[in-house]
């Protein structure tokens, strides 16, 4: 049987799923990384979308996540989730990036998408050491999908080598478990 969990090298902008998953910051008015390039890929409706959902909601805190339309992008919807900023590991940050992956996963399945891609959510312009986020990620979606049946698939999008490598390990050691 085909793991729920796979892992892609490539460009999360292109990826033909329900909702892909940005790393955004707290305003949700776009920035660098995969933010800028999710913005780009999508047109400026995006943007448009983000400043409503900003004067409805207000800013994004980090660990938490909102869902707007995906403008020309392949994807149905975009969930934009603010990862922690990494201040040297004793400031909350593992719980703060556990919890944009759960609640990105939990509105999914409140949208009922059936597949979603995310990124190394954190790990670039802010700085999270990435084998310990690729360890978070993995077992929170992990921990997250074993007691839910949807979303059934979900995809790591990782842009970098480091990534592919750290992701594709934990998905051969997850699939040698008993
Ligand atoms: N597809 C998939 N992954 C990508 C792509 C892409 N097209 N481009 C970059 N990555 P980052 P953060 C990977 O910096 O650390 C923005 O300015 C990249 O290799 O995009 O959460 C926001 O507005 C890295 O592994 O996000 C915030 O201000 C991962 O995406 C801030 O950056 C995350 O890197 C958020 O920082």
């Amino acid at each position: 049987m085909q793991s729920r969990i796979q892992v892609i090298r490539g460009d999360i902008t292109t990826m033909q799923v329900d909702v892909i998953v940005n790393a955004a910051n707290s305003s949700l008015m776009g920035g660098g990384g995969v933010d800028g390039a999710i913005h780009r890929a999508a047109g400026p409706a995006l943007l448009e979308a983000c400043k409503v959902v900003r004067q409805q909601q207000g800013e994004c805190a980090p660990g938490h996540a909102v869902i707007t339309l995906a403008g020309n992008l392949p994807a149905k919807a975009v969930i934009h989730t603010v990862g922690p900023i990494w201040r040297g590991g004793e400031h909350n940050e593992a719980r703060l990036l556990e919890d944009a992956y759960r609640n990105s996963l939990q509105l999914a399945r409140d949208n009922d998408f059936h597949s979603i891609a995310f990124p190394a959510i954190s790990t670039g312009i802010y700085g999270y050491p990435k084998a310990a986020a690729a360890e978070i990620a993995f077992h929170a979606v992990s921990d997250y999908i074993t007691r839910r049946p949807q979303p059934e698939q979900i995809y790591f999008v990782c842009y970098d080598e480091e990534n592919a490598g750290l992701y594709e390990r934990l998905l051969t050691q997850q699939g040698d478990e008993p």
